[in-house]
């Protein structure tokens, strides 16, 4: 582990290894995930050639390159969020598997530590192997190739492989290509940035891991070279390559490239303690909270170039919201919020989780979307081709992403800053951790999102003192999101209720945290109850295609209408702003299994409307489904 004495966040997340979910609601996508996801995407991976292009590459089978320039990449992921579920379960059969992966990924690698499969089966079998947008050779197009974005996957699988099982063979395959990467670009040598990024992440787990320096430096080096034209053109908005990262104020361009680019300016800034690059991310994070974010928390609204739009520019029908860039903004939002302390950074993570996330992939763990509208009619080809999820893509970034996702998921519900413990997500689950010396267990048990209690039963092996910070979320305290983008309709908040050992204490919130701070006792317990009516929400009045709309929302979950359970069409309901919303536990129909207890949202008298939970929809069929609906 690094042990240099430099500059970090000064809050650390409690590792995913320390944190048992024993919920619901996300223990069984956990478990659907590591059993039907991880298994499904390798098989794809073979399926579609994207391994044997690393036993092509080797000359240890025979072929040509298949598929796209950046297919390395899903692999990676695959492995990465592979690697994670095998710290959690180990699987003599699956670590074995994975290394047999390894090996031919090792040997696909040349001799100086190159690795990008299309340019060297081309360079061994001919010109026609070369991918379109490769480059001719090596990084000559470095904007289009993604020769530096593969490999930022590897960096990230590839630590999280040496951690989970202690091996070197995929980090010492890492560390020759970071050298090789390091020895080829800097300040004194090549000036040049990935087209997309992604390695800045990937270098920066490789400096927490060695503790070597130049990894960090580099990351920095591609960070602070984004918009300098340093005897090459520049890229422009598109890859955020248009000014440089200091400067930038607006979230522009391909939302993947700038979600990864913004997580990554968040782990140089703080590992170097860079104010400029802090204030540059912060400004960007206003613009997308006050002017390009959905309610579901997803981000890129155009279609054309995967993009954000304009400020306002929300279409719901033809909203792209990329399941990868969801992901990018739960990575970012996270940084955010161990940079600086706020809850409104898990606040948006957990919008975007719940939400524009979650809707990502199927409740069976193998169809997924791409692209997230908020509204479909049932005819649109929206997702790739299709009105409805699917099983994989010709480009398939995003069922990997959406695995590596959801097999870390229980190393986002907890943080610590010295003595000092933050509970970010509500989730049953058992956790320790050390803190000012003592172990302590955390057990928490709420029906999240369903219900707004909480009780957390906190055990420390002798009196400890430290703070316990609990997440207020904004939407229990009348507020969307920071900013006037959404607002509810009746801002009015029942009260929250806060005990320690049945005794009521008033909630004291700073930065979005409840803080107790005490002497804490075996079996103490605390209580939170965060009152969940369903609320309106509507946008700000420049949201075109949303005036005169309203949404509904319930904790943490964006509702939707859909079709099989209305008796109209959800594009002719009127929701007028006096008619009484009551919430029903319901089954979603036949797509019953033990994750899909909805609730729902009931317009009385009749008729009465029903909206399901925005991530649930489209699996009953292809029709029509609405977010917002006119509001009478
Ligand atoms: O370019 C690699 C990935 O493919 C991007 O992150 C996605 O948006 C898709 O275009
Ligand atoms: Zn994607």
């Amino acid at each position: 582990m690094n042990t240099n004495s430099q500059k970090d966040y000064p809050i650390t997340p409690i590792p995913f290894t320390q944190v048992r979910l024993t919920d619901e609601f996300w223990q069984p996508r956990m478990e659907t995930n590591r059993t039907v996801t991880v298994p499904y995407n390798l098989q794809k991976c073979e399926e579609t050639g994207r391994i044997d292009n690393f036993a092509i590459a080797a000359g240890l089978m025979e072929g040509k390159f298949t598929g796209i320039r950046f297919n390395d990449s899903d692999i990676f992921k695959v492995i990465e969020g592979a690697a994670y579920t095998l710290h959690t379960h180990p699987d003599p059969e699956l670590d074995v598997y994975l290394d047999a992966i390894i090996a031919k990924i090792a040997a696909a690698q040349e001799e100086d530590g190159y690795l990008f499969t299309t340019r060297t089966i081309a360079e061994r079998l001919g010109p026609e192997n070369l991918a379109s947008d490769a480059g001719k050779t090596r990084w000559s197009y470095l904007k289009s190739s993604h020769e530096l974005y593969n490999v930022g996957h590897m960096y990230e699988a590839a630590v999280a492989h040496y951690t989970a099982t202690g091996k070197r063979n995929f980090l010492d395959v890492a560390l020759k290509n970071a050298d090789l990467i390091a020895a080829t670009f800097g300040p004194d040598k090549l000036r040049d940035v990935p087209g997309h990024e992604e390695i800045e992440i990937g270098l920066v787990k490789l400096y927490r891991v060695t503790g070597q320096q130049k990894y960090l430096d580099l990351a920095k080096f591609f960070v602070e070279e984004r918009g300098h034209a340093n005897g090459r053109e520049l890229g422009g908005e598109y890859t955020q390559d248009h000014k440089p990262v200091a400067e930038q104020d607006e979230a522009i361009g391909h939302a993947v490239r700038a979600g990864y680019l913004y997580a990554g300016i968040a782990d140089v800034a703080a590992l170097t303690g860079d104010q400029a690059l802090i204030t540059a991310i912060d400004r960007i994070w206003e613009n997308v909270v006050t002017k390009k974010l959905y309610l579901t928390g997803g981000i890129g609204a155009r279609h054309q170039g995967e993009a954000f739009g304009d400020a306002y520019e929300l279409p719901n029908a033809t909203a792209y919201n990329e399941t990868c860039a969801a992901i990018a903004n739960i990575f970012w939002n996270h940084r955010l919020f161990l940079l600086h302390g706020d809850a409104k950074y898990i606040d948006i993570l957990e919008r975007t989780l719940y939400n524009g996330f979650l809707a990502g992939i199927a409740f069976n763990g193998k169809e997924f979307f791409y692209p997230n509208p908020l509204e479909s009619d049932g005819v649109y080809t929206f997702n790739h081709g299709t009105a409805t999820r699917q099983p994989w893509f010709h480009c398939s970034c995003c069922p990997p992403n959406v695995e590596r996702l959801i097999a870390a998921l229980p190393g986002y519900v907890y943080a610590q800053r010295q003595d000092e413990i933050y509970v970010n997500l509500f989730t049953s689950n058992e956790s320790t951790f050390t803190i000012a010396g003592s172990n302590v267990s955390i057990t928490q048990a709420t029906r999240y999102p369903w219900e707004g209690t909480l009780k957390l039963t906190i055990t420390p092996d002798a009196p400890t003192a430290f703070t316990l910070k609990i997440r207020i979320p904004g939407w229990a305290q009348g507020q969307p999101v920071p900013g006037n983008l959404y607002r509810y309709v009746n801002a009015e908040t029942p009260g929250i209720m806060l005990t320690l050992n049945g005794t009521p204490v008033p909630p004291e919130v700073t930065q979005g945290f409840a803080t107790l701070h005490r002497v804490w006792q075996a079996g103490d317990v605390v209580t939170l109850v965060l009152p969940m009516p369903a609320r309106r929400v509507i946008s700000h009045p420049q949201v075109t295609e949303n005036v005169g709309k309203v949404a509904l929302e319930r904790g943490p979950l964006v509702y939707c209408a859909e079709w099989p359970d209305n008796d109209r069409s959800p594009f002719n309901i009127v929701l007028s702003d006096d008619v009484l919303l009551t919430t029903d536990h319901r089954l979603l129909g036949p797509i019953s299994d033990r994750t899909t207890n909805s609730i729902t949202i009931i317009q009385t008298p009749p008729p009465s409307t029903t909206f399901i939970p925005y991530y649930a929809w489209s699996h009953r069929g292809v029709g029509e489904m609405v977010v917002w609906v006119k509001r009478g």
